[in-house]
């Protein structure tokens, strides 16, 4: 059997005393942390686009990749080639799943039936490499937004023949997910919004994108497919403002159009940022609505502002992100998928493995921080005591919705001023450094 990455074998894990390279220093797979092993809590995924199909260019210069396996053609033998590549990758690095856009693992044809003979042809060596290393799919996904039909959107879009190729390609996309035992399917709107009002009709384009993720859910039970809908937030780019801007816009336009049962949350920590919030906002807004389905573990540079997709090596961000997901008590069908790239200087196959390393390590220890943190229960203990007041007669009748203005008025009178307690800050941010910097 070919061998795709000679120079590097299985990744192990030795510990963090070491000093070696190409290990796994803090993720020891099988390690038990609150009852169940990193794997489980940390579902890592690897992204076919960037690993295999991103050149590392930029908008000042060409792709800088070098990918030795792959013959730069445009052929399905040659996708079916990368496929073997990605297993092998995966199995050396330890990862458990693995997401994908259509048009990321197969070409595609010249309609949409030969891009559909594509697509079955790469799915079938997908399939057999599942079947021969026990990899999982955790979401598959259409690439509405590469082809030029798609400049003005797609389900988005002021054309119906362009809607209604969006809609032929997802309902393929969903076959081959549920047919490969994907555990989601992802919907990220990256042209779904608008450049400019001038042109743009925004109620009927919102009305129409509902009406697609309507039709997407009617044929999900058609075929049966048990996995969970995720939708993906980001507020632009390359759309100057995308409709599922950030989690409170998307679960708003979720319950609006009546879609709230179906779908949950895909929160990509650098979309967080570029909408102006912050990563651990994004979870606990998803989260407060039981929303929270899956992670695009990444991060952007805090000196340029656009979609950077760094590889995620801050552990506050890491601690933050598994304190949300232990609190929700852990993913059930969603997982952490490495929506990042390398930069476009780590050009080399072997630093696919430096990237991937990097970003487990620091989940691995943002899982066990997290896990530290909540056995040491200050941040609880200090948020209970905050909100103790809340905990009395009066509190407890207000959050019953059984107390009036009136009723607020005659406490107020009653009391006098309240004294108002420090909110503590640096103390608690003091407090979050012992768990990272020990
Ligand atoms: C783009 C992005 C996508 C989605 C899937 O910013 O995050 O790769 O994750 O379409
Ligand atoms: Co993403």
């Amino acid at each position: 059997m070919t061998e795709f990455f000679p120079e590097v074998g299985v990744i192990p894990f030795v510990g963090s005393t070491s000093k070696d390279e190409l290990v796994f220093r803090r993720y020891d797979r099988d390690k038990v942390v609150e009852g169940r092993p990193m794997h489980e809590h940390l579902r890592f995924a690897c992204a076919y686009w960037h690993t295999m199909r991103n050149p590392l260019a930029d908008p000042f210069g060409v792709g800088t990749a070098l990918m030795p396996w792959d013959d730069g053609s445009d052929s399905v033998e040659n996708a079916r080639t990368r496929v073997r590549a990605f297993f092998e990758f995966m199995e050396k690095c330890s990862l458990d799943h693995y997401c994908f856009h259509d048009r990321d693992v197969a070409p595609e044809g010249a309609d949409i039936a030969e891009s559909e003979r594509n697509l079955d042809s790469v799915v079938e060596e997908l399939a057999a490499q599942q079947d021969r290393t026990g990899k999982k799919l955790l979401w598959g996904t259409a690439c509405l937004f590469i082809h030029p039909r798609y400049m003005h959107g797609a389900a988005t879009s002021c054309l119906l023949d362009v809607y209604a190729h969006a809609g032929a390609q997802v309902r393929k996309a969903m076959d081959v997910t549920h047919q490969l035992g994907g555990s989601g399917y992802v919907f990220w709107g990256g042209r779904e919004g608008y450049t400019t009002l001038l042109n743009t009709d925004m109620k009927r384009e919102l009305d129409h994108l509902a009406r697609f993720l309507h039709m997407a859910v009617e044929y999900k039970h058609k075929i049966g497919f048990k996995g969970d809908f995720f939708i993906e937030p980001k507020p632009k780019e390359p759309t100057t403002h995308q409709y599922d801007s950030d989690a409170a816009a998307c679960l708003n336009f979720l319950r609006e159009h009546d879609l709230i049962d179906h779908f949950k949350l895909n929160i990509e920590t650098n979309h967080a940022e570029l909408a102006g919030n912050t990563m651990r906002h994004e979870l606990q807004v998803a989260s407060a609505a039981g929303a929270l389905g899956s992670i695009d573990a990444n991060m952007g540079n805090a000196n340029l502002g656009w979609d950077t997709d760094c590889f995620p090596g801050n552990l506050y961000l890491a601690t933050e992100i598994m304190l949300e997901v232990l609190a929700m008590g852990g993913f059930t069908t969603g997982g952490l998928n490495f929506d990042a790239k390398r930069r476009r200087e780590s050009f080399e196959p072997v630093d696919l493995f430096h990237a991937h390393i990097l970003g487990m390590d620091t989940f691995a220890a943002g899982l066990e921080a997290a896990s530290a943190i909540r056995e040491d229960g200050s941040f609880e203990d200090f948020i209970t005591e905050r909100y103790a007041s809340w905990d009395s007669d009066l509190g407890r009748r207000i959050e019953a919705g059984e107390v009036t203005l009136d009723d607020l008025h005659a406490h107020a009178s009653d009391i006098g001023e309240p004294g108002i307690p420090s909110g503590r800050q640096e103390r608690l941010e003091a407090i979050m450094n012992r768990f990272i910097i020990g």
